[in-house]
């Protein structure tokens, strides 16, 4: 036991207490929809932001001060110490990873793959007495110098080749942990200029990368799923997975729509000019809905500030399009969001999952509710019963100028009839 949370007791479901570090609408066992919210929301702590960020902004430097802020691989093993006793507190079935927030990077390639290998080995041992399981791991190919101008993409072959190599490590570390999804976030794929970038030999390179991701996978045995997580910009002025209709695309170019899913993050979708819900309905239909990256932005600067969410209204139009697509698979509520700089204490580091764990359960809860009356649903389904007559469908079976031969013979004269936004809008809030 490290000292770090001194005499902070794990956290229970207790709605009718003032205590602070308590859950209030999230009840682990509770059953919505004929299953555990535990089992509905699959909560993951995101070990980068949570462990590993120390608090700088563009401004300023290090806030915190955490004892596990140092090179060593004995830094490296309190940190885990220190993280899986916050699971631990939290109850969280899920944390995820990148190798830069679990080790120190070596002087070689080598010496970095052992070191992640061990700290993972060191991960191993501590999961045989937590009920913490891995949800996804992934690779740092954007924080490094050396990626500047891009990982997969980069104009030059060897940087190409390290990313290469260290996806495969970390492939392996997410296996070996019986890691659920395994995650790219292209940070760096993407260009600052035109004038110096082939976009069209780019995306070659990012598709072949990509396959060869798909490939190893299958080489090891890897059951997880490999997703992608859409961003527009930031880091990248322009980044190439820039939201989920062109991830589609790109996966499609590839042959890859049958392997590769998405990982939909609140903040991203807000920055592409969409909603959550959006990217989360649109990856569902097209049958590539992963998983969740769960946080919010900053509305009035528009910047991704990966803050924890507070809105359960906004987040249950999210679950509800979840629930809709028949909730996650290997895919969970990953929290990718950080305290503000000045929240020093580890108590602030418990509460903010508190909060954000109480706003998805509320969220969920009202997403289930909305279904469970089934208006909208009705509604919904009534707007499109047109489509249900044989003549409807036999009309998408047939062409322009059968179809024209039919609106003069008929007399085909379409009537408007009202969205009913509003009143839609009204059934929502009766359940929020
Ligand atoms: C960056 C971001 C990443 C990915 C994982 O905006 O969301 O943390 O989730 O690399
Ligand atoms: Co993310």
């Amino acid at each position: 036991m490290t000292d770090f949370f001194k005499d902070i007791a794990p956290l229970s479901y207790d709605p009718n207490s003032d205590a602070e570090l308590a859950f209030h609408h999230y009840n682990p066992d509770e059953v919505v929809m004929g299953k555990r919210m535990e089992d509905h929301l699959r909560f993951a702590v995101a070990y980068w932001h949570s462990f590993a960020w120390p608090g700088t902004d563009p401004f300023g430097g290090q806030t915190f001060q955490r004892p596990w802020f140092g090179d060593g691989m004995d830094h490296a093993r309190l940190k885990a110490d220190v993280a899986f006793e916050m699971f631990d507190l939290l109850g969280v079935p899920f944390f995820c990873f990148h190798d830069a927030d679990v080790c120190p990077e070596g002087a070689t390639f080598a010496e970095s793959r052992r070191n992640l290998e061990e700290i993972t080995d060191y991960f191993a041992t501590k999961m045989e007495t937590s009920k913490t399981r891995l949800l996804w791991g992934t690779a740092n190919l954007f924080s490094h110098r050396r990626y500047m101008a891009g990982a997969a993409t980069n104009p030059d072959p060897d940087v190409f080749a390290y990313a290469a190599a260290t996806v495969k490590s970390c492939i392996d570390a997410t296996h070996k942990l019986g890691g659920q999804n395994y995650v790219l976030w292209g940070g760096r794929e993407g260009y600052e200029t035109l004038l110096n970038t082939d976009l069209g030999q780019e995306a070659e390179h990012a598709g072949r990368f990509l396959q060869m991701v798909v490939d190893y996978k299958h080489k090891i045995g890897f059951q997880g799923t490999i997703l992608i997580e859409p961003k527009p910009q930031e880091p990248s002025k322009h980044q190439y997975d820039y939201d989920v209709a062109t991830v589609y695309g790109f996966l499609k170019r590839f042959g890859l729509e049958g392997e590769v899913k998405v990982n939909i993050e609140q903040g991203h979708a807000i920055l592409a000019g969409h909603s959550f819900e959006h990217e989360i309905a649109l990856a569902a239909s097209l049958g590539i809905f992963g998983s969740i990256d769960m946080n919010r932005n900053d509305y009035q600067s528009g910047w991704d500030t990966d803050q924890f969410p507070n809105n359960h209204v906004e987040k249950a139009l999210a679950f509800y399009e979840i629930l809709k697509a028949g909730g996650y698979k290997t895919g969970g509520t990953n929290f990718d969001a950080k305290l503000r700089r000045q929240s020093l204490d580890p108590e602030d580091l418990i509460a903010a999952h508190a909060g954000g764990m109480d706003t998805c359960a509320r969220a969920l809860k009202a997403a289930a509710a909305i279904l469970e009356d089934g208006t909208l649903e009705r509604l919904r389904d009534e707007r499109y019963s047109g489509w249900q007559s044989g003549e409807a469908k036999a009309m998408l079976q047939s062409d322009l100028s059968a179809i024209a031969q039919r609106v003069e013979a008929d007399g085909t004269s379409p009537q408007p009839r009202s969205g009913r936004q509003e009143r839609l809008e009204n059934i929502v809030n009766r359940f929020v």
